[in-house]
């Protein structure tokens, strides 16, 4: 058994752990990861959406975000008119965002320490929720304080299909399918590359329901 997935896959056999897929230089699917942990978070992620529910943020440019977002953790990213960036507060209750459960900063640190990135200590988790239709325009992740540390992201529900491009915009993307319970780790070299979600397709899942969500969490400060 590889050490670094000890404690959360002890009680699986080794050909049951996840598989891992390299997608560039320093960027990783770990296909299930969250599965052994899955029944832990989802009512952790339940809890926070009813202390800071999903909002439909407004893009500087005026335009309503087709994903609902949430954030929790010290630092929860957030835009309006005056641009994007990270904040302590919630701007819809006026308070701090709801802690990082520990389930979720474990996982996440044992998904990067399985991608090659150890001592990853993320201090912010956004929350994107897909309904059938919504998507995500290519773009680069540039609001955080620094680029060492990697982005790790969390799929649950719907399938998804991800786009993952390269330092231009122009430059031909790779398209990736996201299951639930899959885990991606895109850093170093990769972390500036462009990335994208093509629109959901309509369907149902059987604990999430007819939404994808998708959790990135990051050292934002
Ligand atoms: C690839 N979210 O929140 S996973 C985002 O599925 C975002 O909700 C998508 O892009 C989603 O910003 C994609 C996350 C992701 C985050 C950062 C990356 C993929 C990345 C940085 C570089 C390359
Ligand atoms: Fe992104």
């Amino acid at each position: 058994m590889h050490p670094t997935t000890f404690d959360l896959f002890a009680d699986h056999e080794p050909e049951q752990q996840p598989r891992a897929e390299q997608i560039g230089e320093q960027s990783w699917v770990l296909r299930g990861f969250a599965l052994p942990v899955i029944d832990q978070l989802l009512p952790a992620l339940e809890a926070i959406l009813a202390v800071a529910p999903l909002r439909h943020m407004m893009t500087p440019g005026g335009f309503s975000m087709s994903v609902g977002t949430s954030s929790c953790g010290t630092l929860g990213w957030i835009t309006d008119r005056s641009g994007y960036r990270y904040s302590t507060v919630d701007p819809m209750s006026g308070q701090p965002w709801p802690a990082m459960p520990e389930v979720l900063s474990e996982l996440a640190r044992k998904a990067a320490q399985r991608a090659g990135f150890a001592d990853f200590h993320p201090d912010s988790c956004l929350i994107n929720q897909y309904v059938p239709g919504a998507k995500m325009s290519l773009h680069q992740d540039k609001d955080e304080k620094a680029y060492a540390a990697p982005i790790v992201s969390l799929s649950l529900g719907l399938p998804a299909m991800f786009l993952f491009g390269g330092f231009v915009r122009s430059d031909k993307s790779q398209r990736i399918p996201l299951l639930h319970g899959d885990m991606v780790v895109w850093g170093g070299v990769d972390r500036l590359r462009f990335h994208g979600v093509l629109p959901i397709k309509p369907g149902r899942h059987p604990q999430l329901g007819e939404r994808r969500i998708n959790l990135t969490l990051r050292v934002a400060g």
